[in-house]
């Protein structure tokens, strides 16, 4: 308020006011005037990078002229804000996608272009943002995309990670991971100094009753460190909204360390206690469905949220409203119960700080908060132990335990006597040590729980979550299936295919209400319309061939079959029964007489994927990717009839090449394990066929686009069960097919063998989890059926163009409208121009 500037000089403030520059040549001149000023460099040593760099900082100031009138219009406004917490924000490049979400791309080439720049060659200059490991995180980028571009009033709330996602480097066959330093130059973020919250860690807590002995609780004498905001503007697609995303970075707190306390002798070691402040926000955890149980992660949670929600309570106090409206302004969606800690800490605030009842502030929390859950496997459910909950946040352990009490009490009352039920339902599990159930904390203190498909959704409730329904009913339970960005994930990656669609339908219209893409069937028996579609696949495809002869030297034939699998590396996800299908092709070649290797349909099988640092099946499985690629690809017999690749270092900006280019793409998971999975939504919206289990959004994706469109294999989700129980308890021979591809890695034909030991004993001794036997007679039938269906040029094309006409169900527009009526209770609020 101190920093309004009076009423009498605002007019001169309006009369300066910044304003976004208005074609080619006002673009050029803000280019090159940041080229020579910001920059300091000039037309004699200007390169690709630095022509980058100024047309990002141009770009930027248009952004934040708008980004400053949404934020001024939305706290005029006042309205509910949805408040997006994840610990991932996957956001890959910006520059590309703020050109075309603010519609200035062809302004953009030609202004360049005219400086001596190709703009494919400066967009490509930009280093990917990386915070986060897969799905989770994209989701989180797809979801702010969408709600700016519906004009939501929202804000996403994550940690400024100084190091994202490592890269993958992949020496002599093995992954390597190399630290992933983003930050030399990011024009996207604007750090905040003044927006800073001091957060605590460990210290004790002490009771205390004022004269009319009310009693309340004090926390003190902890460690200090301070919490920064990065904001980065987040512009919607042909709309003025350009809402905010808030990361926090963690640096000493300034009241804590004075200099005189220390020993002049030990400055260095002041200095290493300042450091480890900064510790909190230095590397994002590079685990994708896996729970490592790390204090520093803890850390990291509390020290998020607790800043999120200074921040989120501070703005609500500015509009004086009673407490119990807080529901009303605020809606706070919980991505996986990574922030499941925001429940106690707004609960903590409001009895603590506020002096509100606990009956009170539960029904405010309870009101404010939606938790969706990501994944049913159980090495992924976060469980905290409850002794280092005691040591980091002691009073947030009382509330726990205070907030499990009376759920317990309500629960007894439903279920008198049931003391099963109330040790499966407990917040705690009585495991040495005891361990907090976040996920339980998470359901017990949102007023919505959602999965992110319908099989997903219905899993949760019959599995991992079946007391919680008998408890709350099933309202609380719903589903909102996933969505993609059409924006990025088909006008940015693939502008092409983009055009194409829009000289059919009479424009653009369908980036923004993705269910006019029906408008092609009307299109799919003109000849000219599917010969352009299909010359833009092969022209995707000849992209990506020579991308992999670049990075890989392995030369890829354009007009073989593009069979991809790119995604985090996890048995689950079955890699493995991906190369093991590559094996068993490559001893059937081999077998082959000339006349028959003539009828065979020339493949690529491309994989891609991190695998998590410490998970070494998953490393495994990528060495083996890489060991059959060196014997099959160097074998003359062989030639184009095969070829395995694995690209390094899978990311979004890779995605965006790899994508378009695809025939086949592969989403095997075991039935039942894959929450959704949202590239099949990619791969299939850019005219490629999908080859996948049963599982996840894949069922969903059948549904819309019909099952003569999609190559489905493998066992339902409702027979896992009993097959694992028979892996466990009967005697199960192995695939003979398998068998043979298992002699043939035993053989050492990809090497030693021992390897790989690990790799086969998961299919025997193991138990075979992941039903990798089960579905591989399916598997193998199904890319038989595959390589048929390729060979009827015309049938593809069709299945191809049918495909993508019935995708408009996977925007994330639709899931964030669903978000908002179901969940948030929020209209959208578009503003004048
Ligand atoms: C993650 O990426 C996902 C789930 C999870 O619990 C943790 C992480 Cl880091 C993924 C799911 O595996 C995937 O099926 C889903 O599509 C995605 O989250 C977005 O919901």
């Amino acid at each position: 308020i101190e920093a309004s500037i009076p009423q009498p000089l605002r007019e001169t403030w309006r009369k300066l006011a910044a304003t976004e520059f208005k074609g080619k040549e006002e673009f050029q001149r803000e280019v090159v005037r940041h080229v020579e000023t910001t920059l300091a460099r000039s037309m004699y040593n200007c390169d690709d990078l630095a022509a980058y760099s100024g047309t990002a900082l141009a770009v930027r100031d248009k952004l934040v002229v708008s980004w400053n009138k949404t934020q001024q219009h939305q706290t005029l406004q006042d309205q509910k804000r949805i408040y997006y917490l994840s610990l991932e924000f996957l956001m890959g490049r910006t520059l590309d996608n703020s050109l075309l979400n603010t519609g200035i791309k062809d302004t953009a080439r030609e202004g360049v272009g005219e400086l001596g720049f190709r703009i494919e060659d400066v967009i490509d200059k930009e280093h990917d943002a990386a915070l986060g490991n897969g799905g989770l995180g994209r989701l989180a980028a797809c979801f702010l995309d969408s709600l700016a571009t519906l004009n939501y009033p929202a804000w996403g709330y994550g940690l400024r990670y100084r190091y994202g996602i490592f890269k993958q480097e992949i020496v002599d066959g093995y992954q390597v991971e190399v630290p992933d330093y983003w930050l030399d130059f990011n024009p996207w973020e604007f750090p905040r100094h003044d927006v800073c919250v001091d957060i605590m860690f460990y210290g004790y807590v002490t009771k205390v009753s004022d004269n009319d002995g009310k009693i309340s609780h004090l926390w003190e004498g902890g460690e200090i460190v301070q919490a920064i905001a990065y904001d980065v503007p987040i512009p919607g697609y042909e709309t003025s909204t350009t809402n905010n995303l808030r990361l926090w970075s963690s640096k000493p707190s300034s009241g804590e360390f004075d200099f005189q306390k220390f020993n002049s002798g030990d400055y260095e070691g002041s200095i290493r206690e300042q450091q480890k402040a900064e510790t909190i926000s230095a590397v994002l955890y590079p685990n994708d469905n896996i729970s490592a149980g790390k204090e520093l992660r803890l850390k990291q949670q509390y020290f998020w949220v607790a800043a999120s929600l200074h921040d989120i309570v501070r703005r609500f106090k500015k509009s004086h409203r009673p407490w119990k409206e807080f529901p009303d302004q605020v809606a706070i969606q919980l991505n996986d119960t990574h922030p499941t800690l925001a429940i106690v800490e707004l609960q903590r605030i409001f009895i603590d700080i506020e002096g509100l009842t606990w009956d009170q502030s539960w029904d405010i929390v309870t009101r404010t908060f939606g938790y969706t859950n990501h994944t049913v496997l159980p090495e992924a459910l976060e469980k905290w132990s409850v002794p280092l909950f005691q040591s980091l946040l002691p009073r947030h352990l009382q509330i726990i335990y205070e907030i499990n009490l009376y759920f317990l009490q309500g629960v007894e009352k439903k279920f008198p006597k049931d003391r099963d039920m109330l040790q499966r339902v407990s917040i705690i599990e009585e495991s040495q040590p005891q361990v907090i159930r976040m996920a339980y904390l998470a359901i017990i203190g949102s007023h919505k729980v959602n999965g992110v498909a319908e099989l997903h959704s219905d899993l949760i409730k019959a599995t991992i979550f079946k007391d919680f329904i008998a408890v709350f009913g099933p309202d609380k339970f719903t589903n909102v299936t996933n969505g993609i960005t059409p924006r990025r994930w088909l006008h940015q990656a693939n502008p092409k295919l983009s055009d194409l669609i829009a000289s059919k339908l009479g424009g653009y219209d369908f980036l923004k209400d993705l269910n006019l893409l029906k408008g092609l069937e009307q299109w799919v028996d003109d000849k000219e319309f599917r010969k352009e579609w299909m010359e833009i696949k092969l022209a995707a495809k000849i992209r990506l061939a020579k991308y992999i002869r670049d990075t890989t030297q392995i030369a890829v034939n354009p007009h073989s079959l593009f069979d991809i699998q790119v995604k985090r590396i996890h048995e689950y996800k079955r890699q493995q029964m991906n190369i093991f299908g590559v094996i068993y092709r490559y001893l059937r070649l081999k077998q082959m007489k000339p006349e028959e290797l003539k009828k065979q349909v020339p493949r690529a099988s491309i994989f891609g994927g991190k695998a998590a640092p410490g998970y070494w099946m998953a490393k495994t499985i990528i060495r083996l990717i890489t060991a059959v690629g060196e014997v099959v690809n160097t074998d003359k017999d062989i030639g184009d009839l095969l070829k395995v690749v694995f690209i390094e270092d899978y990311n979004v900006s890779k995605a965006e090449i790899i994508i378009p280019a695809s025939d086949i793409s592969e989403h095997i998971s075991t039935a039942g394990t894959e929450a959704s999975g949202t590239s099949n939504m990619k791969f299939v919206l850019n005219g490629g066929l999908i080859i996948g289990t049963c599982d996840g959004a894949n069922i969903e994706i059948t549904r819309e686009i019909g099952e003569d469109n999609i190559f489905l294999l493998g066992h339902l989700a409702e027979d896992v069960e009993e097959l694992r129980h028979q892996h466990r308890f009967g005697k199960v021979e192995m695939d003979p097919k398998l068998r043979l591809v298992c002699d043939a890695i035993e053989a050492g034909q990809f090497g030693d063998p021992n390897i790989y030991n690990g790799l086969i004993s998961a299919l025997t001794t193991g138990c075979d989890y992941y039903l990798v036997s089960d579905d591989f007679s399916s598997y193998l039938a199904t890319q038989d059926l595959v390589d048929t269906t390729f060979k009827d040029k015309e049938d593809w094309a069709t299945k191809s163009i049918m495909s993508v006409a019935n995708m408009g169900f996977f925007s994330a527009d639709r899931a964030i409208n669903e978000y908002a009526d179901t969940i948030w209770n929020v209209e959208p609020t578009p503003q004048k121009k």
